[in-house]
């Protein structure tokens, strides 16, 4: 079996450890798999598949070029690993993927394809159920107002959410845990209600709970190829997919002393990019740092809004002497602010702890551009 799956979902909602858990489940109980992290970064390796990498997981990337818009490129990665004998790959999308079903699914499809389609899935984080629960202002199942006509307020990006969801054919609560079971039932019977096309289920890619029923879904089921009623060009959804900004950031820290906290100047950087953000009057969804040393040591911290506590994904084992940084972030926010906002964070954490950093790559832009 040779089978293809998209990740969708919002930025922060567990795509790249979902895919890193579900491949590794996916080889060692049924057959082999493997992912491709997608970004618009161009040239480097950027975060999400340094991580991969790092953590032991089949995995490539593809930059600088969603794969809505390179299927040669696309169908090469593909290729490359249905040749190696991998029977699923799957795939996010850079930024939020709204579209992807239309461009990628329906576009290989179109084109002709020699893979089966696994279930166009959308993963979705608790908090954002409650974002969207709170918006529905008693909108209920089967509505026929497309998403981005509702009522949302501007700027907690729920018509992105919406129209996320919309194009699922299996919508993956992931982060179940973070909540209780019965706010996981809840939230599972709210997807159900809003969004009857999908099939739901929950998950911790965290602690590997519910990947069993994930691999089996995809497994054994197909994509429908619905053309789901999203008004993809108007107002809302473009006003709000226009606002977001791109940051990339890849240097090497060359390091002083033999006592070099490697995870605490990772916290450091986020604290003082979350700040900076927010008295630029931004949003920061998701902004991503991960550093590594030569042998392999490697410490990763995550920022998931501006009034939310760091997470602190992975510490370094170790004291490090050298490190290589790659930050990436996505933000409700203009860019030239953006980008004042995290390198003036990364250069004031790196004098902090007397670091030289030697940049190899620093690009911001704005998604509307
Ligand atoms: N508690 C918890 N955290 C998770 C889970 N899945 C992902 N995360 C964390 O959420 C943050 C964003 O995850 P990531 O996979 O980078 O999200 P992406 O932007 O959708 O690819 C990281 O700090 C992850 O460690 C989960 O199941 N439980
Ligand atoms: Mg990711």
């Amino acid at each position: 079996m040779k089978k293809f799956c998209v990740f969708s979902g919002f930025l922060g909602a567990g795509k790249t450890t979902a895919m890193m858990a579900l491949t590794k489940y996916y080889t060692a109980h049924i057959a082999p798999a493997a992912m491709i992290s997608n970004d618009l970064g161009e040239g480097v390796t950027l975060a999400d598949h340094r991580l991969a990498a790092l953590s032991g997981v089949k995995a490539d990337e593809i930059t600088g070029e969603c794969i809505c818009f390179c299927h040669d490129v696309l169908r090469a990665r593909l290729d490359a690993f249905f040749d190696a004998g991998c029977e699923l790959v799957c795939s996010d999308i850079p930024g939020f993927g709204v579209g992807a079903l239309e461009h990628v699914y329906h576009g290989l499809t179109a084109e002709g394809r020699a893979f089966d389609l696994a279930p166009f899935t959308v993963l979705i984080e608790p908090r954002s159920v409650e974002i969207l629960r709170a918006r529905d202002g008693g909108r209920r199942a089967g509505s026929s107002r497309p998403a981005g006509a509702d009522d949302a307020p501007d700027g907690d990006m729920a018509h992105i959410l919406r129209a996320q969801l919309m194009e699922a054919d299996l919508i993956v609560l992931n982060k179940t845990d973070l909540v209780s079971p019965a706010q996981t039932a809840q939230a599972l019977d709210f997807l159900a209600g809003a969004f009857p096309a999908a099939r739901v289920l929950a998950i911790s890619a965290a602690t590997g709970a519910g990947l069993d029923a994930l691999c089996e879904a995809l497994r054994d089921g197909a994509a429908s190829l619905r053309h789901p009623a999203i008004d993809y060009e108007g107002d809302a959804l473009q006003g709000e997919m226009g606002s977001l900004s791109e940051y990339y950031l890849q240097y090497r820290a060359l390091v002083c002393c033999d006592d070099f906290d490697g995870t605490a100047y990772l916290a450091d950087i986020a604290a003082r990019a979350q700040r900076a953000v927010a008295e630029a009057g931004g949003e920061l969804p998701h902004l991503k740092l991960l550093a590594w040393s030569p042998d392999g040591d490697f410490g990763k911290a995550d920022v998931l809004g501006v009034g939310r506590a760091l997470v602190r994904t992975r510490a370094f084992a170790r004291p490090c002497v050298d490190v290589a940084v790659v930050l990436n972030a996505t933000a409700k926010c203009p860019p030239a602010a953006l980008d004042a906002a995290i390198t003036g964070a990364a250069e004031a954490a790196s004098k902090e702890y007397n670091l030289e950093m030697t940049v190899f790559r620093h690009d911001c832009f704005g998604m509307g551009e």
